[in-house]
């Protein structure tokens, strides 16, 4: 029966480096079932980034990037011999585990992660992350319009008025209410980056009678990201 397992082969190139990226099934329906705040709810947000932190311990990627409902993890060690149905399956699972796990509320009904793999050159790291960059600061824009725009008219009449604006008009709606989205906190802007990163550690070398530093790593998490650059990336690996 085995051979009938037609996709159980299907494998990511050999020494590729992959992008897995989760997205949360039906987040709009929870979000309104589970009350979150808009635009912006704190603690859904603590709840991904505590899910990025796990994925981070589990999988041991390169770099973590997360905004609203999903997460793109860059791998260098491909786990599971490259196998996409174990790697998708494993991690969306996972994934959604420690989302449950982590928000520490009953739901009325599962959630889930849908899950993707991308094969990734090098060269296209920087392009692929700037992408999703770009599409945290539109859902940004966009989040803090329609919240002023229904708190004005009724929910269609601010889902019309949002549709016929693009981002500099809706920027400039927001500013001429007093809303200045140059204030509001970066990670709501650029999203949250989670990575390795070196802490000092002063010792004292008892041998060689003197005062020592070493360096440990630690997972960090990066609310204040840059906007992404070459840079910014050949700094983390
Ligand atoms: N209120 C609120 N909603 C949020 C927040 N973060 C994410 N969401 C919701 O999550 C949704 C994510 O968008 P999508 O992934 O495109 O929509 P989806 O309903 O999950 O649909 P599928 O991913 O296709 O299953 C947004 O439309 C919001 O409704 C938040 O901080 N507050
Ligand atoms: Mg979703």
């Amino acid at each position: 029966m085995k051979e009938y397992e037609i996709y159980s082969d299907l494998r990511v190139p050999v020494n590729s480096k992959i992008i897995v990226r989760l997205d949360g099934r039906s987040f709009h329906s929870f979000a309104r079932k589970m009350e979150l705040v808009k635009p912006y709810d704190d603690n859904f947000y603590k709840v991904m980034v505590n899910v990025s932190k796990d994925l981070f311990e589990e999988f041991s990627p390169l770099f973590i990037y997360t905004f609203s409902d999903e997460i793109s993890i860059l791998l260098d060690n491909v786990p599971f011999n490259g196998r996409i149905e174990k790697i998708n399956s494993v991690i969306a699972s996972f994934t959604s585990s420690s989302f449950s796990i982590n928000y520490n509320k009953e739901f009325s009904k599962p959630v889930a992660f849908d899950s993707r793999v991308i094969p990734i050159n090098d060269d296209e790291i920087l392009s692929y992350f700037k992408w999703r960059q770009d599409e945290a600061w539109k859902n940004c824009v966009n989040g803090y319009g329609i919240h002023f725009l229904k708190s004005k008219y009724s929910s269609e009449e601010a889902n019309n008025k949002i549709n016929g604006l693009n981002l500099s008009d809706i920027h400039e709606l927001l500013f001429e209410n007093g809303i200045n989205l140059n204030d509001v906190e970066t990670w709501k802007k650029r999203g949250i980056g989670v990575y390795r990163k070196n802490k000092e550690i002063k010792g004292f070398n008892k041998k060689e009678g003197r005062e020592q530093i070493s360096y440990r790593s630690f997972i960090n998490v990066d609310c204040n990201l840059p906007i992404f650059s070459k840079e910014f990336f050949s700094s983390l690996f």
